[in-house]
């Protein structure tokens, strides 16, 4: 069996090699090791849906995931980008305290996430000045694409 102390270093060492997350002061992200949940998908499986309210930050561990958004002009969501191994997603919702913005749909059997709650997404951010600028400004460059796309 796995130790705890294992399972620690492995998420810690795979949250090191995350862009974002590579700043971060070593207690930071350990404590983000702490908090950590775990999620499995299956191909197919939504794991965040468009409009509905959202309150976690989800890394991705394993697998796939694509991300579609009700387009103006189309009966079906359009699909936007496939984000896979060390992307993330769901920091919208929770920098803008708004509902969820696209849907994101498993596309790999044994996907695994790694979730993140509100509130240690804000401490995780809140306490960064950098990391908080750099995703404000991401977040509002996603709102610009999605005018550029007619998201409905
Ligand atoms: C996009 N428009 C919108 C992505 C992930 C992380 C970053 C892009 Cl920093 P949410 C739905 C999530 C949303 C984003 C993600 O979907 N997303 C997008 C777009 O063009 N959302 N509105 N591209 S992938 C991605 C940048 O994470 O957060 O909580 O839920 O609204």
């Amino acid at each position: 069996m796995r130790t705890t102390q294992a399972r620690h270093e492995e998420y810690f060492s795979f949250l090191r090699s995350v862009s974002l997350l590579q700043e971060l002061p070593e207690e930071k992200l350990a404590r983000i090791v702490d908090c950590l949940e775990v999620d499995y998908f299956e191909k197919g499986e939504y794991i965040i849906r468009e409009g509905e309210e959202g309150n976690t930050f989800f890394i991705i561990a394993k697998g796939e995931v694509i991300v579609t958004q009700s387009t103006e002009g189309f009966a079906e969501p359009q699909e936007i980008k496939t984000l896979g191994v060390g992307d993330y997603f769901g920091e919208k919702a929770l920098i803008s305290e708004d509902v969820r913005s696209a849907n994101i749909i498993c596309s790999e059997n044994d996907t695994q996430c790694l979730v993140v709650d509100r509130d240690n997404f804000i401490q995780m951010v809140g306490t960064y000045e950098e990391l908080q600028v750099y995703l404000k400004e991401y977040v509002k460059e996603l709102s610009r694409s999605d005018e550029r796309r007619n998201s409905a």
